[in-house]
């Protein structure tokens, strides 16, 4: 089992700055679990163009107000805690946090950590083998 606040990972490389988010990454790659899970935070006033041609994600809003555009459908959608939104399809966005957004992000696959959005908002595909907990012997 894996216990882990964060308090612990502000600050260390699983807290990861963007021009318009925050990421802080609880469970990344590393772990071994198939999914990363992040508490992501995205300034208010910020618009964020997104397109994970090689991951699904699931986005639930916790804090704040925001509006999601589908640029699949031309479809826009408030955004308020209890919202929910899964890009099952590889739907090119753009999410506007109106006041700053709050958000918990499930990855498929799991994010290592080092990847960042490329111009098309795009994270590339990178996997790494789980870590081997230290004194574990396989
Ligand atoms: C919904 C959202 O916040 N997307 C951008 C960042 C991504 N969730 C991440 O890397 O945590």
């Amino acid at each position: 089992m894996i216990v882990r606040t964060l308090t612990d990972i502000v600050g260390t490389d699983r807290d990861v700055d963007a021009p318009t988010f925050s990421s802080r990454r609880l469970v990344l790659a590393k772990e071994g679990v198939g999914f990363s899970l992040h508490d992501t935070i995205l300034y208010a006033g910020s618009e964020t163009v997104m397109w994970y041609a090689n991951h699904i994600e699931a986005v639930y809003c916790i804090e704040g107000t925001g509006e999601l555009i589908d640029h699949e459908t031309g479809e826009k959608y408030d955004v308020a805690p209890g919202t929910m939104y899964l890009l099952d399809g590889h739907e090119h966005h753009t999410l506007k946090a109106i006041t700053q957004l709050r958000m918990v992000c499930v990855f498929n696959p799991a994010l290592t950590g080092r990847e960042v959005h490329d111009e098309d908002g795009v994270y590339p595909l990178i996997t790494e083998p789980p870590e081997v907990a230290e004194g574990v012997t396989v």
